[in-house]
């Protein structure tokens, strides 16, 4: 692992040069010095991917100097930090991010074109750091820019993995799964690797208990991982603040192996390395469903284990005392995957700084806290206590002593109450109940949306709530407005710019000083254009890649998520059936053009999401290629849809498909990026998507569907016939029998399952419950449509409603309400809720 991009040329701006103060003249000579430093030849023999690592180095090189220069602050100021625990890190491409960050992109520009060069085709080069599988890890990336925006001393935690979410390809309309990678080049040119930082994880073994004296725990016989970090620094925006992220790394303990283990025998040494490296060679590829594998419990506590060391060795660096713990760090579990920081944060403080137990505990609830992401049950993790046992000995030790303890306070406070207190355990029927654990361990549970906040309360985890209502908040998700609106739509943040002044960018609640324009059809004129703009190039951008031409006339629906039966994409599917059955009764149907666009990944082992892939490109290949309708409509999948997909697909779409089953997505975070770039949703009432509905007003957004507590009830009492429904709507009825009955030119059996969920299986999902008033909110979208003064006018309701959604105001309420952070700076960019 050398480090070739470390080498800093001599004529790089002077030392204490801002990187804003930079001229463009500098840049450029800064750059070609990069160039021929790095790759030891002239910028004319240079590819595109060399000037773009020539770069990316010149970059962290600036951010480098912010980053010791934040750090030897806080050194002496000592703020409170916080640790986001995330097993997912979904951070895309940093290039642009930074050079906006630094506010260098204009001068990066300038200089790049001098040579010749697009920024962009450079900015292209860069590969999509996919450490994550959808939105609890995008969700940490946009944190991660918020906590360094607003200037918190806020750091991620999470795993380096060498192969991230597998690369999709459709071959045949089906999805393959190839893997993911992304660090071709061996080393991430954004990190520094800090060997001197290691540190060593244990597994297996077993624990002796010394009691003469003292007891003591001495854990034996184990086998030690090493955890070499990987820093990615991360810059705020135009404030000098540089954070990190910090990724590990799973290394062989060579000094140890060597000799102790394997003797000389070479084979057995490089085997032995191999399977230690793998624990963080690969993300697993599942979303909101857990996999029970020993590897991923392994990346789990290597993750927590490796982190609260680093955290924990950085604390009695700067202060004395353990009770100061709560109060200088704060210690987030982002789901349940890192909720073995619980009985982690108990060893260390008992067996390695001699605390007794209660000390301990009272310490570890003060320090930690906890997101819940899900409501849905197969997402619950629960580790077979044979596994925890013999994988992490001490660890099952301390979770057993936590789970007799908490079971002993509910039975002092529910005496005889067996049902209550079974349901409440944290080791029950031979299984860890991990949301269990993180809800006893921390001093705060907080849900992502209001409505998924009550759900917990009233039904998941109300037994929890009902003993400690205290810990239960919400803190509805946020993104990012400067990659999702500044970086990725800069033709709309210049036209805000212009019109509001440029504070928006530091108040996101600012956007509401736009609702005024939405008279004045000059501006709703402008706003248009740009969308135009931005569909001509995603238009050509498909036509390069699908060669299939679009109408950009038409209305851009995007469908863009992971692939989920609760996330529905099969109803979208079945009202373009019913849309294209309309038109080939009748071709001269007056309808709005439209282009329905998918794009996202089903789990590999997730059977009936793979073939809903295959239905839509089914779909796809029947309508587009039926000249009968006259290109009337269009139907696409985007193949390997990520981060920076999103960022081209998002600008450029007028409808927004937010139509999970409501009660089922815990909040959404794709729907926010929609609305911020003014697309109008359609969507059931769910997650987040009634808060926007709430901020951008009812006639701003197409609602249709069960309410989340229809659905429930359903779950709860029964009293669904699919069956009659279907018998009673002979559209529905045509659909539902075109996906068995030859109308699409492949296997019978190939929709098969699609057809047994609807019928067979009583629709669990209620797609044929929701579909008269789908089509029925369709149709009312597509007339809006037809008027451009008032769609205009949607759309700027939207933007101008966004800014509550920006992260900087989900970050604050983290911040204030949950991690107590007390700087000292007027640090607090919250706007207060009537500013929006
Ligand atoms: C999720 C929820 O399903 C989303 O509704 C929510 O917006 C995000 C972030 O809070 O978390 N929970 C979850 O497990 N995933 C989510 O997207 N899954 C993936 O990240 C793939």
């Amino acid at each position: 692992h050398t480090n070739s991009n470390l080498y800093c040329p001599e004529n790089l701006p002077a030392q204490n040069m801002k990187p804003e103060n930079i001229t463009v003249t500098e840049f450029k000579e800064a750059f070609i010095a990069k160039i021929e430093a790095m790759h030891g030849k002239p910028l004319s023999q240079t590819s595109d991917r060399e000037k773009f690592q020539a770069l990316a180095a010149l970059v962290r090189d600036l951010i480098s100097k912010n980053l010791i220069t934040t750090n030897s602050q806080r050194a002496k100021e000592h703020p409170k930090q916080v640790y986001y625990l995330s097993i997912e890190f979904l951070l895309g491409r940093l290039l642009e991010t930074n050079l906006v960050n630094l506010g260098i992109r204009d001068t990066c520009a300038k200089a790049l074109s001098l040579l010749g060069i697009e920024l962009g085709t450079l900015i292209d080069q860069e590969e999509d750091a996919g450490l994550g599988n959808g939105g609890l890890g995008r969700l940490a990336a946009c944190y991660l820019d918020s906590m360094a925006a607003i200037g918190l001393a806020g750091h991620g935690c999470g795993l380096r993995y060498r192969y991230g979410l597998f690369e999709q390809r459709i071959i045949g309309g089906y999805q393959h799964e190839l893997p993911d990678n992304w660090l071709k080049d061996r080393s991430y040119v954004w990190e520094y690797r800090r060997p001197d930082e290691k540190v060593a994880v244990r597994f297996g073994g077993a624990v002796r208990v010394q009691t003469n004296g003292k007891t003591r725990f001495i854990h034996e016989n184990y086998e030690r991982v090493i955890a070499v970090p990987y820093d990615v620094p991360v810059a705020g925006y135009k404030n000098e603040i540089v954070n990190t992220l910090r990724l590990w790394s799973a290394e062989v303990d060579v000094s140890h192996h060597n000799c102790c283990i394997h003797g000389n025998d070479c084979n057995s040494v490089i085997g032995y390395k191999h399977g230690v490296e793998s624990l963080t060679d690969i993300l697993y590829p599942n979303d909101t469903h857990y996999e029970g594998k020993v590897l991923r419990l392994k990346q789990q506590y290597f993750l927590v284990s490796a982190s609260l060391q680093s955290i924990m060795k950085s604390f009695r660096l700067h202060h004395h005392s353990l009770s100061e713990l709560p109060d200088t760090i704060a210690v987030h579990i982002n789901d349940t995957h890192p909720a073995l920081a619980v009985p982690e944060l108990m060893r260390i403080l008992i067996d390695d700084c001699g605390l007794g137990w209660d000390d301990a505990w009272d310490l570890t609830v003060r320090t930690l806290s906890y997101t819940n992401h899900t409501v849905l049950p197969e997402a619950l993790e629960k580790w077979p206590v044979g596994m925890m046992e013999h994988l992490l000995p001490r660890i099952y030790m301390i979770i057993n002593e936590i789970n007799e303890r908490y079971c002993r306070q509910l039975w002092d406070k529910f005496p005889g109450d067996w049902d209550r207190i079974r349901s409440m355990a944290i080791i029950a029927d031979n299984q860890v109940h991990m949301a269990h654990l993180a809800i006893a361990g921390s001093h705060s549970v907080n849900g992502v949306a209001e409505i998924h906040t009550q759900i917990l309360k009233k039904s998941v985890m109300n037994n929890f709530y009902t003993h400690t209502p205290g810990k239960f908040t919400n803190v509805t998700n946020g993104i990012t407005h400067r990659r999702w609106l500044l970086t990725a739509n800069p033709m709309l943040a210049d036209l805000i710019t212009e019109t509001i002044g440029p504070d928006w960018v530091e108040y996101p609640c600012n956007l509401a000083q736009l609702a005024p324009y939405a008279k004045d059809t000059g501006f709703l004129d402008t706003l248009a254009n740009i969308k135009m703009h931005n569909k001509l190039k995603l238009a050509k951008y498909i036509k390069a890649k699908y060669n299939v031409v679009v109408d950009v006339k038409s209305i851009f629906d995007s469908h863009i998520k992971r692939i989920h039966a609760y996330k529905r994409q099969t109803l979208n599917v079945m009202h373009i059936m019913d849309l294209y059955n309309r038109l080939r009764e009748n071709p001269n149907l007056d309808i709005v053009p439209r282009t329905f666009i998918f794009g996202g990944k089903a789990a590999p082992g997730y059977y009936r999401a793979k073939k809903t892939i295959k239905l839509i490109n089914t779909l796809a290949d029947k309508i587009n290629n039926d000249k009968s309708i006259k290109d009337k409509i269009k139907v696409l999948f985007l193949e390997n849809y990520n981060v920076s997909h999103a960022e081209l697909i998002i600008p450029a779409s007028d409808a927004s498909e937010q139509i999970s089953t409501a009660s089922r997505e815990a909040s959404g975070t794709g729907n926010m990026k929609f609305m911020m770039n003014g697309a109008v949703t359609i969507g059931t009432l769910d997650g987040a998507n009634i808060e926007i509905r709430n901020a951008a007003g009812a006639d701003n957004i197409f609602v249709f569907g069960l309410s989340a507590e229809e659905v429930l009830n359903y779950y709860r009492y029964g009293g669904y016939n699919a069956w009659d429904i279907y018998n009673s709507d002979p559209r529905l009825k045509t659909v539902v029998d075109q996906l068995v009955n030859g109308f699409f030119p492949v296997d019978p059996d190939e929709f098969r399952t699609h057809h047994e969920a609807l019928l067979r299986h009583n629709d669990e999902y209620f797609l044929l419950k929701d579909f008269a008033s789908y089509v029925a909110a369709q149709c009312r979208l597509a007339e809006v449509y037809r008027d451009k003064y008032i769609w205009q006018k949607m759309c700027l309701m939207n933007i101008a409603h966004s800014g509550w959604f920006s992260s900087d105001r989900t970050f604050s309420e983290y911040a204030v309400d949950i991690w107590e952070m007390d700087q000292p700076v007027p640090i607090w960019r919250r706007c207060q809720p009537e500013d929006y």
